[in-house]
């Protein structure tokens, strides 16, 4: 087929389809005649925006439901979550914008110049940093995961979309300085077991970290993908402890209690415990466990019977993933999709699956194996350990139930 019979053929499909859409869905298909080359379209004829128009730049105006996902009619802000809108995202890295929230207190409106961080307890040198000081220490980057451990809740996995089951996963670049080097710099004495964050905001989030995790991976984090961290993130300075649950990574970070014995604090107690059924409680679950799903297609979306690329995200809190596999058939086989490169430790990494849909209802889901050989659970595999009583690290495969007229749903529901 010749150029000119490609434009053709694309006009007849164009018109064609304007012709069996209704009313306005019709109009726009008209316009979008108008604009395929060769005619000329209407923003071709005249300059655009004026450079630095936008000294911030913001997404095209087409994109303004790319938003976080806000429960509604929540009783109070103060304390919740936003998520970010795995569905829509592609790569690994997620906007700083689209990043999700979690806040125990509201988020704190800090001057860097008035903050500080207090290093004290077990150490030779009491230390009081500025944000200068930390600055001066230095600094690594690296791209990690960060997933709150009720993602979600054992209780709470009747949402829609895939934004609704694990929005509370999101993945950036973070830079900032070993939390090993400034430890280092205040002189930690022998005695010292655990390092107890302690955050500037309404909460006073408070968290023991052990030494052994301070002096590996742990950062102070003051960038996110190359910028300042943004106020919801921790601005001007937060823990990072990758692959941990995200609570531990205290935002808006005050001071680190250098000590013998964790704080016991509310969040390492009454919260982010695992009732078991035998009735002890699991305590200090750092790690988060393999994990993975189908972000394309998934919940609320609508597919056509033909050619689609299945694709979503995996992680793991214990290093890299090794494979992911995906199931077209509610789990009778599964098939090894593409990881795309760069896989790295503790990052989200995506993976693909080329798939055909003969227009027959189904049901697809993904499981990720990590670099331990960890397998991720079926639901039922997880609450036959674990029970129905807790409410933290539900790490199970998530079902999508395809229908005959190709609307997807959450295959829990
Ligand atoms: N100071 C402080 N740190 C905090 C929190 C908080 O409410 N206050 N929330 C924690 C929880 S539960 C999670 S999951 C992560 C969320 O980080 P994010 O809002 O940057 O995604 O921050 C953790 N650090
Ligand atoms: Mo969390």
């Amino acid at each position: 087929m010749s150029d000119s019979d490609t434009i053709n053929a694309r006009r007849r499909f164009l018109v064609r389809g304007a012709a069996a859409a209704v009313g306005a869905v019709a109009g726009s298909a008209a316009r979008a005649e108008e604009a395929t080359p060769p005619a000329i379209p209407d923003w071709m004829k005249v300059p655009g925006a004026d450079t630095g128009s936008q000294p911030y730049g913001t997404p095209s105006r087409f994109e303004a439901g790319l938003i976080r996902n806000v429960p509604k009619g929540l009783k109070q802000y103060t304390s919740a979550s936003s998520r970010t809108p795995l569905q829509d995202l592609d790569g690994i890295l997620t906007p700083n914008g689209l990043f999700y929230e979690r806040h125990h207190g509201g988020i704190p409106d800090i001057d860097p110049t008035q903050h500080r961080l207090m290093i004290h307890g077990l150490v030779e040198r009491p230390l009081v940093l500025t944000m200068e000081d930390i600055r001066r220490f230095p600094s690594e980057s690296h791209i990690y995961f960060l997933e709150c451990s009720g993602n979600p809740g054992f209780e709470a996995i009747k949402g829609k979309t895939a934004s609704d089951l694990v929005g509370l996963v999101s993945c950036a670049e973070w830079t900032g300085v070993r939390l090993a080097t400034v430890l280092r710099e205040a002189g930690m004495k022998s005695e010292a077991k655990w390092v107890v964050a302690e955050g500037a905001d309404a909460a006073a989030m408070t968290r023991s970290i052990p030494v052994a995790k301070c002096l590996d991976d742990a950062l102070l984090v003051y960038s996110q993908n190359g910028e300042r961290l943004r106020p919801q993130q921790g601005y001007p300075l937060r823990v990072f402890l990758p692959g941990f649950e995200g609570n531990m990574s205290v935002k808006w970070l005050r001071r680190l209690n250098v000590s013998a014995e964790p704080a016991y604090s509310r969040e390492e107690t009454s919260k982010y415990t695992d009732l078991m059924p035998d009735g002890t409680a699991r305590q200090f679950t750092f790690v988060m466990e393999a994990k993975s799903i189908v972000t394309r297609p998934s919940g609320t979306q609508r597919i056509t019977p033909g050619f689609h690329e299945i694709t979503g995200i995996a992680w793991t809190g214990r290093g890299q993933i090794r494979g992911v596999q995906v199931t077209t058939d509610g789990g009778k086989t599964w098939q090894d999709a593409a990881l795309q490169e760069p896989v790295l430790n503790r990052a989200l990494t995506r993976f693909r699956l080329p798939w055909r849909w003969d227009g027959t209802p189904t049901t697809i889901a993904s499981r990720a194996i990590d670099e331990t050989g960890y397998v991720q659970p079926s639901f039922d595999a997880l609450t036959a350990v674990r029970g129905l009583k807790s409410f933290y690290h539900n790490n199970a495969v998530v079902p999508w139930r395809i229908a005959a007229d190709g609307e997807v749903a959450n295959g829990y529901a």
